[in-house]
């Protein structure tokens, strides 16, 4: 919480303000004494004024809730009483040449439950910096743009702290009196303090060593609690895995001599990507076939991969200004997903992504929360490290490549390289790189990051069966945003193809020959309001296949008949479209019966799409992980947003219930059947093929339980009995939890008895119960809370219980009372004491708010209020609350 009142408007930080710090600091040496609570930090900074900053300007560097012992400016004494508060530290007339000047503060790290600066995990010191943190450990220029050289002494007690970890590589350790220790880390590449770390604690770990393409030999080493090293071995694989991908594919080799990472169950987000010290959340880490599902086996190389790649994209070069947050997110996110395509399966993985992006991005789009994935203002920064910045972020970079051609994309990214290593820059320093590399005008192309909102595009086909021409005509939109009512035309790369009548794929042949270039890539481009394409030699009607491998983050307006969608189910050659036309087709059935159960009709159901389905489940068993996408529905959020406005969650749960029984029972027998041949007594092996058959097999067996209950229930007891790997215990429960079974809660409670010593099962055992889509869940959620194994101040923990509960109950949540409502708002204040960054991030659940039907609308406007209506909240929760309302 801040100590400060919030009662007076605080003005936001502006992108258009921004200037070069006034001095730079060259080197800073920390001396720091761990201790539980009171921890020493003494800081040695050499500065000098920037030349780029104005002479003679007061030196004021920020300090977070510090308490200072001493300052000294040129080893002279000053009074603090004069230079410092709580927040910052001010030096009125810094000499106008180099100087130095000595801090020292005191901490208490187990006081911190923020979990930003130094806190404790378990028994272990551990920090987290990123964005605003390094203020909370000393004074400094905070800010990425002021890059420097960091030598670390760190002392400990030798028994609580065996382990002293910080950047750079290590340079000296030994004993000293009264059984404290101490090492000294050196880091040579000079680095904005958002990347400062430091580790201590008794921890275990596993090493291995990796040797770089110029031959260069790294100390690996990952650092668990004691007694689960050995659930590190995959994260291991993953990193080597990542090591190589990166010199592979972008030439980037490792710096260090070694890389550490440490992995704590206590942490605000997934992972930090400090340079050579990575902090992880344990759920990033450990895996084991025992504990760890293989959506989380997948979770652990994406991460693991993510925080590697920002070596390079963040670390090396590094934004100039936090504005330029998507400069090393978007980049890396876009680097991390295109390595576990590698890894895995490119559609089934491009499935994923735009899954998530479509979740998680496209209503922050559609609400009150859409910002740039560039913003140009902001109130506090850590609320946006959000799915636009990182996931829309990635998507401009995946358009950029499908613009300019893989060739001039590595160009690109090579001169980037070269030109901005060891510096801070922007998005448009990025971009310039690539118009050069290219040769092609980008400006244009720069507005996907300066203007907010998911665009639509419209395609409207047209056939002639006399001149045997298609036409294409293509319109793009923009809806209006927070503060940006005009949009203007984005360059859109349209990745398409045609479908004949037979299932085959038509040759594209333009009318225009001016097309021809495109044609022959398959990608065409919008990038004015219009544009009409027409293609020659079209025996008949053609299935167009539009934005293939969702080649732009927009909402398509297509209309396909329902034949079109089964046969591009069937034959499209693209199989991310092939995906794409059973969530449309599914879209379609549950929003019509969504209207019919509204006016109190049954809901509809259609065979066709059923015996489709059944068919690319049984033709999909030779790719078993895209087909399990094929058999999972658009999520009842999906369709609320699809729905848009005036939304009944109520009736959309019911219409996607109905569609499922309706599929279960039409398929019931063939469900059970590919079950059963989905099973396997192979050893488990967390690979993608090995687990794209428990993900098929799994998702057949929800589909058959949805349209037999009682009999689904039994073999998902039985399978959960049987508790081969967590991937298919935690299905079954899944399975079993989504109906009021007779086995539902003798299952939930041997699992909790079985599992109670294991953290990250402990929260999958929430976050099923959280998302059970019943009436009476929001009164189990509440009683959960006073679960001797809840915890608030456990981010993970809150975030399985509570979260879970916000995100993943759209009936729960959205009750027709406004219990959900209240409940998450009340939750929200209580963490806002204790965490504000989890706090606030859990209230941006109500990002679609404004899309309720209006009586929803009206108690969650009321539930927002109520927080609003505090005097004294965080500025994390302080931010959200005020945009949400706005
Ligand atoms: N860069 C960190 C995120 C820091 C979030 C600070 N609130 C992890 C990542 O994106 O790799
Ligand atoms: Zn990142």
């Amino acid at each position: 919480m801040s100590d400060k009142p919030e009662s007076a408007p605080v003005p936001p930080v502006r992108l258009a303000d921004y200037r070069p710090a006034d001095y730079l600091i060259d080197a800073v040496r920390l001396d720091i004494s761990l201790d539980p609570i009171a921890t020493r930090v003494v800081s040695r900074l050499t500065l000098r004024p920037n030349p780029a900053g104005t002479a003679g300007a007061p030196l004021v560097l920020d300090g977070g809730d510090l308490r200072p012992l001493r300052a000294l400016l040129d080893n002279e004494a000053l009074d603090l009483a004069e230079v410092a508060t709580p927040e910052s530290l001010t030096i009125a007339n810094p000499p106008a040449r180099p100087f130095t000047l000595e801090v020292e503060t005191l901490l208490d790290p187990s006081a911190n439950t923020r979990l930003e600066g130094l806190y404790r995990s378990g028994s272990a010191f551990c920090t987290q910096c990123e964005a605003e943190g390094f203020r909370r450990i000393t004074y400094y220029l905070d800010r990425p743009d002021v890059m420097s050289v960091f030598t670390v002494r760190l002392e400990a007690d030798k028994a609580e702290a065996p382990v002293l970890l910080s950047n750079g590589n290590p340079v000296e350790q030994g004993d000293l009196p009264n059984d404290r220790h101490f090492a000294v880390w050196h880091d040579p590449f000079p680095k904005p303090s958002y990347l400062f770390a430091l580790v201590g604690g008794d921890l275990g770990a596993i090493e291995d060593e990796y040797e770089t393409m110029s031959g260069r030999k790294v100390k690996l080493a990952i650092h668990t609690q004691k007694g689960k090293e050995h659930r590190a071995h995959y994260a291991m694989e993953s990193l080597i895995h990542a090591m190589r991908w990166d010199e592979f594919v972008y030439g980037r080799e490792y710096d260090l001599d070694v890389f550490n990472i440490v992995a704590v169950p206590d942490f605000n987000m997934g992972a930090m990507e400090n340079k050579g010290l990575n902090i992880f959340n344990d759920k990033y880490i450990l895996a084991i076939q025992e504990t760890a599902t293989d959506g989380d086996y997948a979770g652990i190389e994406a991460v693991v991969a993510h925080e590697y790649f920002h070596n390079w994209t963040g670390n090396r070069i590094t934004c100039r200004d936090w504005f330029q947050l998507c400069l090393k997110e978007g980049l890396t996110v876009y680097r991390d997903q295109e390595f576990s395509a590698d890894q895995r399966s490119r559609a089934v993985g491009r499935i994923g992504n735009v899954r998530s992006l479509r979740a998680g991005q496209f209503p922050e789009d559609a609400g009150p929360l859409a910002h740039n994935v560039r913003p140009e203002t902001y109130h506090e920064i850590n609320n946006f490290y959000t799915a636009t910045v990182y996931e829309k972020g990635a998507e401009i970079i995946r358009m950029l490549r499908a613009l300019i051609g893989h060739e001039a994309y590595h160009a690109g990214m090579a001169l980037y390289f070269q030109r901005f290593d060891g510096k801070a820059a922007t998005v448009e320093d990025f971009i310039s790189c690539f118009a050069e590399s290219s040769g092609r005008d980008l400006a244009q192309f720069f507005l996907w990051y300066r203007q907010a909102g998911t665009p639509r595009l419209k395609a409207r086909g047209t056939y002639d069966a006399k001149t045997k021409t298609f036409a294409l005509d293509l319109s793009q939109e923009t809806p209006p945003t927070p503060g940006q009512l005009e949009k203007k035309p984005l360059v859109m790369p349209i990745r398409l193809g045609l479908i004949g009548q037979d299932g085959k794929e038509i040759p594209l042949v333009p009318a225009d020959p001016a097309d021809a270039g495109e044609a022959q890539a398959g990608v065409f481009e919008l990038a004015g309001k219009e544009r009409r394409i027409v293609f020659r030699n079209i025996p008949s009607r053609p299935a167009p296949s539009l934005l293939r491998r969702f080649s732009t983050p927009a909402i398509l307006d297509l209309d396909l008949s329902e034949d079109d969608l089964l046969l591009l189910m069937a034959h499209d050659t693209d199989p991310f479209n092939r995906w794409q036309a059973a969530q449309s087709f599914a879209t379609r059935l549950m929003i019509r019966s969504t209207s019919l159960i509204r006016s109190s009709e049954l809901p509809d159901f259609d065979p066709a799409f059923a015996e489709a389905l059944g068919a690319a489940i049984e033709a999909g068993e030779a790719d078993p992980a895209f087909a399990a996408q094929m058999a999972t529905l658009p999520s009842e959020s999906d369709i609320a947003r699809d729905i848009g406005s005036d939304v009944d969650p109520d009736a959309i749960f019911l219409a996607r219930r109905a569609l499922r029984e309706g599929i279960g029972r039409a398929l019931g027998a063939r469900l059970l059947a590919a079950y059963e041949r989905l099973t396997s007594d192979a050893p488990f092996s967390p690979d993608a093929s090995s687990a794209g058959r428990r993900a098929l097999r799994n998702a057949c067996l929800d589909l058959y339980a949805a349209g037999a209950p009682e009999d689904g229930a039994e073999i998902a007891m039985h399978q959960f009995q049987l508790g081969a790997n967590m991937t298919d215990q935690a299905a079954a429960l899944s399975t079993l939890c989504a109906h009021a079974t007779r086995q539902r809660e003798s299952a939930l409670d041997s699992f909790f008895r079985s599992h109670a010593e294991e953290p990250l099962i402990v929260d999958k055992w929430f976050s099923l119960q959280a998302m059970i889509p019943e009436p009476e869940t929001l009164a189990r959620v509440k009683r959960l809370t006073h679960h001797h194994a809840f915890s608030l101040t456990n981010p993970n923990r809150a975030r399985a219980l509570i979260s879970a509960f916000a995100n993943g109950n759209p009936t729960g949540f959205n009750a027709a009372d406004g219990a959900g409502y209240r409940f998450i708002a009340e939750t929200a204040l209580n963490l806002d004491a204790v965490n504000p960054q989890v706090a606030a991030r859990l209230l941006a659940a109500f990002r679609s708010w404004r899309n309720l039907e209006a009586g929803r609308r009206q108690l969650a406007r009321e539930a927002l209020e109520s927080v609003a209506a505090h005097a004294k909240l965080s500025p994390d929760l302080r931010d959200i609350v005020a945009r949400a309302l706005a």
